[in-house]
C-alpha cells in the first residue's frame, strides 16, 4: 500500500476569495478531538487564529466561552460569527464549506455515510473508552484500571476489524474520519496502549502519519500526545 504515490490533498488556499479569509479556532493541545480538527484545519489551508483554552485550568467555564459553547469543551470554531462545537461537526463543516474537492468529506451519500460511521465509532465508542480509562487517573488520583485498559482495547480490535483489507478507516481514500481516529489512537500510544500489537492498526497508523506529516502531524498530533502521556505519566505511582 505504501507504493501507492502522494496522495492529493487540500493544502493550500484555493479560492481567491479565501485568501483573506481567517477563522479562530480555539483549541487545547492535550485535546484529542482539538487536534484533530486542527489537522484538518491545516490540512485544507485555513487561515486561522488560534485561541488556547486551558481546560485544565477551567478556562472553558469564563461567561465568554460559554456564551459560544455551552458544552463548555474544545474544540470550537468561530467562523465571522457562526459557531460550532463538537470536532466531527467542525471537520464537516469546515470541508463542505472550503475544501477544494470533496476528497476529505466525499459527497456521494454512502461514502458519506460511512465516514460519518467511522466518527461515530470514534466519538462514541473508541474515545468514551479511552476517556473511561484516564480521567480517573487525571481527576480522581487513582490508578489505571486493567478491566478498563481491556474495554479499550476491545475497541481497538473493532477498529482493528474495520481495517481489514482496507486502506483508510472508512475506505480507499483518506477523509476527516482518519483525522478524528489517529487522534485517539496517537493519545492511547502515549499512554502506553501497545497499539502495534493491532497488525491493521498499525500499518493504517504508520500511513496515516505519513499522509498527515506535510500538515502539521509532528507539532500537532505527535506533541500534544506526547504532552498527554507526560501529563498522565506524573500522575502513575
Ligand atoms: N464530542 C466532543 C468532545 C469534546 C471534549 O470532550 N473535549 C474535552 C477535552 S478532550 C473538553 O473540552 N473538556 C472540558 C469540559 O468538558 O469541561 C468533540 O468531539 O469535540
Amino acid at each position: 500500500m505504501e507504493s501507492e504515490g502522494p496522495i492529493s490533498l487540500n493544502n493550500k488556499v484555493f479560492d481567491p476569495k479565501m485568501v483573506n479569509h481567517s477563522i479562530t479556532f480555539y483549541h487545547y493541545p492535550l485535546s484529542p478531538p482539538s487536534r484533530a480538527a486542527l489537522l484538518v484545519v491545516r490540512t485544507l489551508g485555513i487561515k486561522h487564529d488560534l485561541k488556547i483554552v486551558d481546560i485544565f485550568n477551567g478556562e472553558q467555564h469564563s461567561p465568554a466561552y460559554l456564551k459560544i459553547n455551552p458544552f463548555h469543551t474544545v474544540p470550537t470554531v468561530d467562523d465571522g460569527g457562526f459557531y460550532l462545537y463538537d470536532s466531527c461537526v467542525i471537520m464537516k463543516y469546515l470541508s463542505k464549506q472550503y475544501a477544494k474537492d470533496d476528497s476529505l468529506f466525499p459527497k456521494e451519500p454512502r461514502k458519506a455515510a460511512l465516514v460519518g460511521l467511522r466518527m461515530y465509532f470514534g466519538s462514541n465508542y473508541l474515545f468514551p473508552a479511552l476517556r473511561d480509562y484516564f480521567a480517573p487517573v487525571f481527576f480522581e488520583n487513582v490508578q489505571p484500571s486493567t478491566e478498563k485498559a481491556k474495554k479499550f482495547e476491545e475497541r481497538l480490535q473493532q477498529l482493528n476489524d474495520f481495517l481489514e483489507n482496507e486502506t483508510w478507516v472508512a475506505g480507499k481514500d483518506l477523509t476527516i474520519a482518519d483525522f478524528c481516529i489517529v487522534s485517539i489512537v496517537s493519545t492511547a500510544e502515549a499512554i502506553m496502549f501497545h497499539v502495534n500489537k493491532y497488525p491493521n492498526v498499525s500499518t493504517w497508523y504508520k500511513r496515516a502519519k505519513e499522509a498527515m506529516a506535510p500538515f502539521g502531524y509532528e507539532e500537532i498530533m505527535q506533541d500534544g500526545s506526547d504532552k498527554f502521556g507526560n501529563a498522565f505519566k506524573e500522575k502513575l505511582k
